[in-house]
């Protein structure tokens, strides 16, 4: 702060002041985004059934700090006051998502309309205070029975169990929710849950099935994701058939994307950062887009790849209404000229002959957050806008969610923890960036969730990660305080 004091012109007072809402399109639409699992609490609440991650989070040795999600932040009973504090901020929506297993305990057959009336709470609390909802149909909790019936998405019977779920909410909530997220990063999820195995299912073949029981990291991924792409096709359609012309809404997923950097300006390095970027945005952007895979995935993954049909891939095309992207950090991408990962763990990571990494020559491609993985490196966003832009013909785009996390030591006093400087630059930054895309590079953005109203619970990470923007005392009846972080979005959001 000292040094900072010779340097007016980089105060945080200063620089909260640059870009605030007005600086945005009209229209653009602010809001923090969450998930029932890392949210609600409340597992047996209500007649909710299991999920596979009460059963994932429950298996000795799968969380870092050896928790779970039975309470998280219990916003099941207390998202009134949770909705007021988005309200006192000036945002303008909230994402969150549903849980599959309150409204079918048992995957499919009857619905529990305890479940219903929650979401039908919640959805009354934010409309009444003026906050828009966003709603997520699926992000990661899957009902544990399907798990247990077939094997959940890596069986195609999936897909018909998922579209009468998302037609149930349609029908129940639509009249209300105009804003649909089908999925919520299938990349991670199947890269997570059936290549390395960190997260539920937790399955992989990786390392002589050290790590996993069962599971076949160089083909699952690829049929989870192929269920996944055909799933929200069915979705989109039924929506667009039997809803849009009464609800008037939209339907989109939202992908995690980190932005890769050539790690050189060698063309084995330029040309690895492409295809790393069609194995992780592209498997699951480009059917949507073009109607099938990209072809550098076509080419690389052969017959470990499934097809589409031509009926099938006529129903991919077009079928989102906005892009949602989760970006949060930025890595450095290299041709793996010895085939490094290959050799290693002969796993769907390897296919792309790229390796992804934070680093170069040893140093850190940015200053890092918390998490291992979370680099910050603001230019990303306006990078990545671009690319969208430019390769996928310029789609309305939503960032679903974007933040930083800092520890959570027992070490830092309550006081110290609310001084979150750092965060509050990370999103100034990212949000310097997304502007500059949209005002300089006429890139077609509509809105911005941070990534996340409160701490929370972090998967196989715990409590151990906190992206809030309000500080969770989890050692004191859950009690909510704002961080700085929460006075810089009031301003940014209420200044004109
Ligand atoms: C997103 C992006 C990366 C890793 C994990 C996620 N990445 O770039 O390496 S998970 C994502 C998720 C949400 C998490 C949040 C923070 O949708 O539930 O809590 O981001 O990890």
């Amino acid at each position: 702060v000292l040094v900072l004091g010779f340097f007016p012109t980089c105060t945080l007072s200063e620089s909260s002041e640059d870009i605030n809402r007005a600086s945005f399109p009209k229209g653009f639409v602010f809001g923090t985004a969450s998930s029932a699992f890392q949210y609600e609490g409340a597992v047996k609440v209500d007649g909710r059934g299991p999920s596979t991650w009460d059963i994932f989070s429950h298996t000795f040795g799968k969380i870092s700090d050896f928790t779970n999600a039975d309470v998280a932040v219990d916003q099941y009973h207390l998202y009134n006051g949770d909705v007021q504090l988005m309200k006192d901020m000036g945002m303008d929506a909230y994402r969150f998502s549903i849980s599959w297993s309150r409204i079918f305990p048992n995957g499919t057959g009857q619905i529990n309309q305890a479940g219903v009336d929650h979401y039908n709470n919640l959805i009354n609390s934010l409309l009444a205070k003026g906050i828009e909802p966003y709603v997520t149909l699926y992000h990661w909790d899957l009902p544990q029975a399907l798990e247990d019936r077939y094997n959940g998405w890596l069986n195609p019977q999936i897909i018909k169990d998922y579209a009468t779920y998302a037609d149930t909410c349609f029908q129940k909530f639509g009249d209300r929710v105009k804003n649909w997220i089908t999925f919520n990063e299938p990349h991670t999820f199947s890269i997570q849950g059936y290549d390395v195995g960190l997260e539920a299912p937790g399955r992989c073949s990786i390392l002589l099935h050290l790590f996993c029981k069962a599971g076949n990291s160089a083909t699952e991924p690829y049929i989870v994701g192929h269920n996944v792409i055909l799933s929200h096709a069915t979705v989109a359609d039924i929506y667009r058939r039997k809803y849009k012309s009464k609800q008037h809404g939209s339907v989109g997923a939202s992908f995690d994307v980190i932005w890769y950097e050539p790690e050189t300006n060698s063309t084995a390095d330029v040309e690895a950062a492409k295809i790393a970027q069609d194995f992780q945005l592209g498997w699951f952007l480009e059917p949507f887009i073009f109607g099938d895979y990209p072809s550098s995935m076509r080419s690389r993954v052969g017959s470990r790849l499934p097809t589409f049909s031509k009926s099938e891939a006529a129903l991919l095309k077009g079928s989102l209404d906005f892009v949602g992207i989760n970006h949060y950090t930025t890595f450095y991408a290299s041709n793996d000229t010895t085939d490094f990962i290959g050799g290693l763990l002969n796993d769907s990571l390897a296919d792309s002959g790229a390796i992804t990494l934070p680093f170069k020559n040893g140093k850190p491609i940015g200053d890092r957050a918390n998490s291992i993985w979370l680099y910050i490196v603001p230019e990303g966003m306006r990078k990545l806008m671009n690319y969208i832009k430019h390769k996928y013909g310029n789609p309305p785009v939503i960032i679903t969610e974007n933040g930083m996390d800092d520890p959570n030591s027992p070490f830092i006093s309550l006081k110290d923890a609310l001084k979150d400087a750092k965060r509050i630059k990370y999103h100034h930054g990212y949000l310097t960036n997304l502007l500059a895309s949209i005002k300089e590079d006429g890139c077609n953005v509509k809105g911005y969730f941070a990534w996340s109203l409160l701490d929370n619970w972090e998967w196989a990470a715990g409590f151990s990660s906190r992206f809030g923007l309000y500080f969770v005392d989890y050692n004191d009846k859950l009690k909510r305080y704002p961080k700085d972080s929460v006075q810089w979005f009031t301003n940014f959001l209420t200044s004109t």
